[in-house]
């Protein structure tokens, strides 16, 4: 039963290279069976309707219908079914996917700000405190996130484009926005997908558990060159993950100076 539902190989999906990918997978596998199944149900009874209610056995329309309980029984099994898989199901599912990690204490938070056609990515620094931004502040070239230099969570801030560091195996939170139109945030082996939405900031919490370098891309069409929006995420261990964050703060720095 369980390579039935094993999408991932049967479909070719990316390696699952998160904590919650093979049960992501997993409901994919299910809701692709169910769609079959639906698909037949309906497909067999619209054949059937085309057969039963042909012209040559009726040529006077018939405008009250049919009239029958099993109709009824029929159009009430799917409400009931439709609101189980609601309920049950999907309700639920999302809640798990949207609370628990998020809420991890030791939790690595980084903001994503999407714009055309890049993705801008701030890390708080040795304060673990993100610098304020502001719309007014922005400057294509030199303060393209608007960061108030002012505020003194700001001086040590990473600033990186369209590249992501994450260390592996701990609870990862990005606060995805954008600047402009929607976009959508999507790394494919961890099974992360958001829409980035200009005035939201919308937390995804998981877990990376393979280390290696990774694509991100746009999921949603945001403008002309909406192809080619797309940025690097590199999977690292701790060691790695912390040398990256101390080289790019000696950078930013030097920048600053
Ligand atoms: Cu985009």
């Amino acid at each position: 039963m369980k390579e039935l539902l094993d999408i991932h190989k049967f479909l070719g999906l990316p390696e699952q290279a998160s904590a919650h990918a093979a049960e992501l997978d997993y409901w994919t596998g299910l809701v692709h069976w169910l769609m079959l199944l639906l698909a037949l149900g309906w497909g067999s009874f619209f054949i059937y309707t085309m057969i039963r209610f042909r012209a040559g056995k009726n040529p006077q329309a018939n405008y009250r219908g049919t009239k029958g309980k099993l109709a009824k029984f029929q159009e009430g099994g799917v409400i009931l079914a439709e609101i189980m898989l609601l309920a049950i199901f999907a309700i639920p599912n999302w809640s798990i996917w949207r609370d628990v990690a998020p809420n991890a204490e030791d939790a690595v938070h980084v903001n994503v700000i999407a714009e055309q056609f890049a993705w801008n990515f701030q890390y708080p620094g040795e304060d673990g405190v993100f610098g304020r931004r502001d719309p007014n502040l922005v400057d294509t070239q030199f303060n393209p996130l608007g960061l108030d230099r002012e505020d003194s969570a700001a001086t040590d801030d990473i600033i990186t484009l369209n590249e992501l560091h994450l260390p592996v195996n701990k609870h990862i939170v990005l606060h995805i926005t954008s600047k402009d139109v929607i976009h959508s945030f999507w790394m494919h082996a961890q099974r992360v997908k958001q829409d980035a939405i200009p005035g939201l900031e919308i937390p995804v919490g998981f877990v990376p558990t393979e280390t290696g370098k990774f694509e991100i891309s746009c999921a949603q069409l945001c403008g002309l060159s909406h192809y080619r929006m797309r940025a690097v995420v590199y999977i690292d261990t701790q060691g790695d993950y912390d040398a990256w964050l101390k080289k790019m703060a000696v950078e930013m720095a030097e920048y600053a100076s």
